[in-house]
């Protein structure tokens, strides 16, 4: 009988010695410790035997359960951790590996444009302006000196949204808020979309993009407007760059000009983009004129002003010599990705 429970304790150890998984193990415990055990069936017939044997086999079969149950906790934590070092050693990373590469978006050509012109004159102490892009009437054409027989006032320019309301046909509606809002000295620069009645084609758009300016303070002449945009110029287009001066007329300025870079492709020589003459077109400006300064009640013997606008699509375009400015609204990353930054 005594024999008979040390073989038993011996076998229940070999056997859970030598389950090696959790489920091998759990599987021993019920043969060794489970309700149709033989040992269990020994305990439970401990209430039948002799009373005189019932002390003695009954410590003993209670101390070999004990046993067994300390020897399955044992293997237990032996088989976990076994299992989880394995698990570990599976899943392993090597963290050295190069990751993958994830594409990286970049900003469009147009305002890279914009930030190019902005950081020009942002470096000469200008401040950005911006505003509305529904405007009113009087903002838009009157308080800029443009008279109701204007021909950019017709139904042929101009998106009307309601009588007196429209989409901002230039950026110069926010010069005149700004002149209402603030005391010169005012040297602001004003960034924005603006609409116009056109027919889409290679170089025209009802929706594009412009950068004016304005500068008001006192003996402002027309040698602080070129040496601005003569500066300007040789920023945006490179050092050597010449810049000419042709008379013009704008309703808001007088006298006004129209600003010619000589060519960046050709230096001069004669090519495509300058249709031979050697020289481009960038942009229009002038001394702002009396009248409107008057509108807003400053007075023109201490005030003189400046002002000029530019297209940002027209500057993208000749910079990068791209042959229709739809590719700029096109999303089309083939055409992007050329322009990366
Ligand atoms: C241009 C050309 C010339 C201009 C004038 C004004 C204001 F508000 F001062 F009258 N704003 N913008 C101006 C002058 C714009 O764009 C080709």
């Amino acid at each position: 009988m005594a024999d008979d429970l040390e073989q038993l304790l011996r076998d229940a150890r070999e056997r859970i010695q030598g389950a090696s998984l959790r489920a091998a193990l759990e599987e021993a415990r019920v043969a060794i410790l489970g309700r149709n055990a033989e040992l269990t069936q020994r305990l439970r017939g401990i209430a039948q035997l002799p009373a005189d044997q019932r002390g003695a086999i009954g410590k003993r079969l209670n101390e070999v359960r004990l046993q067994i149950e300390a020897a399955i906790a044992e293997r237990e934590q032996q088989v976990a951790a076994r299992e989880l070092a394995e698990q570990l050693e599976r899943d392993r990373i090597d963290v050295t590996l190069p990751g993958a590469v994830v594409p990286r978006g970049g900003l469009h050509v147009l305002t890279q444009t914009r930030r190019q012109i902005e950081d020009i004159f942002i470096g000469l102490g200008y401040q950005i302006a911006e505003g509305p892009e529904i405007e009113l009437e009087y903002n838009n054409f009157t308080a800029l000196n443009i008279p109701d027989g204007h021909p950019a006032k017709g139904e042929t320019d101009t998106l009307w949204i309601a009588p007196g309301v429209c989409l901002r046909t230039h950026t110069s509606p926010v010069q005149a808020r700004t002149l209402r809002a603030q005391e010169p000295p005012i040297y602001v620069i004003v960034p924005g979309r603006v609409y116009r009645r056109d027919t889409p084609d290679a170089t025209h758009s009802p929706i594009f993009h412009q950068v004016e300016g304005l500068v008001v303070d006192r003996g402002i002449t027309l040698a602080d407007l070129k040496g601005t945009l003569a500066y300007f110029a040789r920023s945006l287009f490179g050092a050597d760059r010449e810049t000419r001066f042709r008379t013009s007329f704008f309703p808001f300025t007088e006298p006004s000009v129209e600003v010619d870079v000589s060519c960046f492709l050709c230096a001069g020589d004669g090519c495509g983009v300058c249709k031979q003459s050697g020289w481009i077109e960038i942009l229009g400006a002038g001394q702002v004129d009396p009248n409107v300064l008057a509108m807003v009640g400053l007075d023109t013997d201490e005030w003189q002003g400046f002002a000029f606008g530019m297209g940002i699509e027209r500057i993208a375009f000749l910079k990068h010599g791209f042959p229709d400015l739809r590719l700029l609204y096109d999303n089309d990353l083939r055409f992007l990705e050329q322009f990366p930054a």
